[in-house]
């Protein structure tokens, strides 16, 4: 009886959550944004990957919500290098929702450009809930070890782009891409994987021109 409540009540917060996901999609295509959810566990390299691809994009206007549980020293970063960033902050939540991000994007006035919405540090729960976006960018990094899309499937199944980052440190490293590959194909037959180094600024072209061609 207990366990039969609990779907119910999840079915309902997925529901309200799509929906007003697809309003949110709607008002960026009405804006001309196109809208990416950039997932990965804490410290992969997400802030860092989006810095690389934010100034590979020119002329072309980049904005970011970021995410956290607390503080907001990406933010800052961010601005600090011209971005047009804003902060959000969900108090413990592990995971973005579409309601924090239409509070959000009004804030930030997005009008004609790409906006990269940094999710929470969490390979599990970000890949479950719909926010409004056109892609989902995944941020994997070898440091992780190469098992990672077998314990984390969700999150390799429903990414249309993979970024593997950190690959400066696979000589210190025991990373199996073979076996890496493999898993992710058994989950997704189409995402580009791309292979990266925020620290070298090296691999980072595919990426661009990945989303170069989705804006046309
Ligand atoms: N060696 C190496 N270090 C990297 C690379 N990319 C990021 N880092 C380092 O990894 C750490 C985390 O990078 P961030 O970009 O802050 O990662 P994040 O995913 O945004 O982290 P959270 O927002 O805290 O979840 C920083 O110390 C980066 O300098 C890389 O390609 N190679
Ligand atoms: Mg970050």
């Amino acid at each position: 009886m207990s366990e039969k409540k609990e779907i119910e009540i999840m079915q309902s917060v997925y529901d309200k959550n799509d929906e007003v996901a697809t309003q949110i999609n709607a008002s960026f295509n009405e804006n001309g944004i196109f809208a990416i959810n950039v997932m990965g566990a804490p410290g992969a390299g997400k802030t860092s990957t989006l810095i690389q691809i934010i100034k590979r994009l020119e002329g072309i206007t980049s904005y970011v919500i970021e995410g956290d549980i607390e503080a907001d020293f990406d933010t800052k970063h961010l601005q600090s290098l011209g971005v047009q960033a804003i902060q959000i902050n969900t108090g413990g939540a592990c995971h973005l929702d579409s309601p924090l991000i239409g509070k959000a994007a009004k804030e930030l006035a997005l009008k004609n450009g790409v906006l990269f919405i940094e999710n929470i540090g969490n390979l599990v729960c970000p890949a479950e809930f719909q926010i409004g976006e056109h892609v989902k960018m995944l941020i994997s990094t070898v440091t992780e070890g190469s098992d990672k899309p077998y314990k984390y499937p969700l999150a390799f199944e429903k990414a249309d782009i993979i970024i593997l980052n950190k690959c400066d440190l696979i000589p210190y490293l025991d990373f199996d891409e073979e076996f890496f590959m493999k898993g992710v194909r058994a989950l997704n037959k189409t995402a580009p994987v791309v292979k990266v180094s925020c620290k070298t600024e090296e691999g980072f072209e595919e990426a661009v021109e990945w989303i170069k061609n989705k804006l046309k």
